[in-house]
C-alpha cells in the first residue's frame, strides 16, 4: 500500500511539470502526422485537434482505483440500486420489441443488454461529457499507458473519418469510453454494429445501433443465449475457501456434493454446467457460483464487481 502511495506521488512530481512545459504541442504535431500517415484527411486531423489540451481531471481520475477502496457489498449496493433496477424494467418495456430483435439475432437475453446499459450509462444518460480527443491525448500523452492511448486515439479519428459520427456528438468517459454501451475505439471498430441499416454505427444515439452492439460484444465473446450467468448461494460450515477461485471450474453436482446450496438451503439445479465460486468480499461475504458466461462478462470488463453486478441486476430486470 506505502509502496504504491510512493509511486503514485513520483507519478505526480514527474508528470506535473511536463504538462507546463509546452512540449505538449510539440508531442500533438507528431502525433498529427502519424495520423496522417495512417490516411486521416489532413482538414479532420486540423478540426480535432483544434484547441487541444490536456485535462488535468482526467489525469486526477486515472490515478483513482475508486473500486479498491469499496467492498463489494457497497458496491453492488450502489449498483444495483432500487432506482436502477426500477428504470431498467421500464426500459425493458419501452424498448421490448427491438430488444426481442436484437437477442434473437446474436442469442442473448435482453436483461443482459439492459444491464449492461443501464451499469454503464444509466440507460444512456450519462455517457460522459469528455471532447474524445482530448482525453485521450490527455492520458496518451501522460506517458503511463501512452502506446495504448495513443493507439484509441488514432481508432477514435479512423471512426470520425468513416462519418460515423460527428465530432461533436462523439463524447466520451474520462478514459474514452464512448457512447450509451461505452466501447472504446479498438472494440467499436472490431464489434459496433449498425443495425437499423442507416451505414451509421451510431452508439450515441441509435438505440438499435447501441442494443446490437452490446449484444454482438457479448456473442462474439463468447455468450450462451440458453445459460444464465451464475447464482448466489450459501457455503456449509467449515467450507474449504480455497475452493474459491475461478481458477477451478467443477460441475454442479460436484458443488452440490461440497454442500454448496442455494440461499433458501434448497438442492442446486441438475444441469451439465460447470461452475467456479467467487467471494468478492471474502470469507463472511456473499457467495456466487458463476458460469461461462460470468467469464464473458469479465471480458468486458475485468472485475468480479462489475460482472457479478451485471448478473444480479439482469435477474432483477426479470423478475
Ligand atoms: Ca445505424
Amino acid at each position: 500500500m506505502r509502496v504504491l502511495f510512493v509511486v503514485a506521488m513520483l507519478t505526480l512530481i514527474v508528470a506535473s511539470p511536463v504538462l507546463g512545459e509546452g512540449n505538449f504541442d510539440e508531442w500533438v504535431r507528431g502525433l498529427k502526422a502519424e495520423a496522417m500517415e495512417q490516411g486521416i484527411s489532413s482538414s479532420l486531423v486540423d478540426q480535432a485537434f483544434e484547441g487541444v489540451a490536456p485535462i488535468p481531471r482526467v489525469l486526477e481520475l486515472d490515478r483513482k482505483q475508486p473500486e479498491s477502496r469499496m467492498t463489494f457489498v457497497e458496491y453492488r449496493q450502489m449498483i444495483v440500486s432500487a432506482q436502477r433496477i426500477a428504470k431498467g424494467r421500464e426500459m425493458m418495456a419501452e424498448h421490448r420489441d427491438l430488444l426481442h430483435q436484437v437477442g434473437q439475432r446474436y442469442g442473448v437475453q435482453p436483461r443482459f443488454i439492459v444491464a449492461l446499459w443501464g451499469i454503464e450509462t444509466f440507460y444512456g444518460k450519462n455517457s460522459g461529457g469528455y471532447r474524445i480527443v482530448d482525453a485521450l491525448a490527455t492520458l496518451a500523452f501522460d506517458g503511463r499507458r501512452s502506446q495504448y492511448f495513443r493507439t484509441e486515439l488514432l481508432n477514435a479519428l479512423r471512426i470520425l473519418q468513416d462519418g460515423h459520427t460527428s465530432l461533436d456528438t462523439m463524447k466520451s468517459s474520462w478514459a474514452g469510453a464512448m457512447g450509451q454501451c461505452q466501447f472504446m475505439p479498438s472494440s467499436f471498430l472490431q464489434l459496433a454494429v449498425d443495425f437499423d441499416g442507416d451505414g451509421r454505427k451510431d452508439i450515441w444515439n441509435t438505440q438499435a445501433d447501441v442494443f446490437a452492439s452490446a449484444a454482438n460484444y457479448l456473442s462474439q465473446s463468447g455468450w450462451r443465449g440458453n445459460q444464465i450467468w451464475g447464482r448466489q448461494v450459501v457455503l456449509p460450515n467449515g467450507f474449504d475457501l480455497k475452493e474459491v477461485t475461478l481458477k477451478s471450474r467443477k460441475p454442479l453436482q460436484v458443488w452440490q456434493h461440497l454442500g454448496i446450496r442455494k440461499p433458501d438451503g434448497s438442492n442446486l439445479p441438475i444441469a451439465p454446467l460447470k461452475a467456479s465460486m467467487v467471494m468478492p468480499d471474502g470469507e463472511g461475504g456473499p457467495a456466487y457460483l458463476v458460469y461461462d458466461n460470468y467469464r464473458v462478462i469479465m471480458k468486458w470488463n475485468r472485475s468480479t464487481y462489475f460482472a457479478t453486478s451485471v448478473g444480479l441486476l439482469a435477474d432483477a430486470l426479470a423478475e
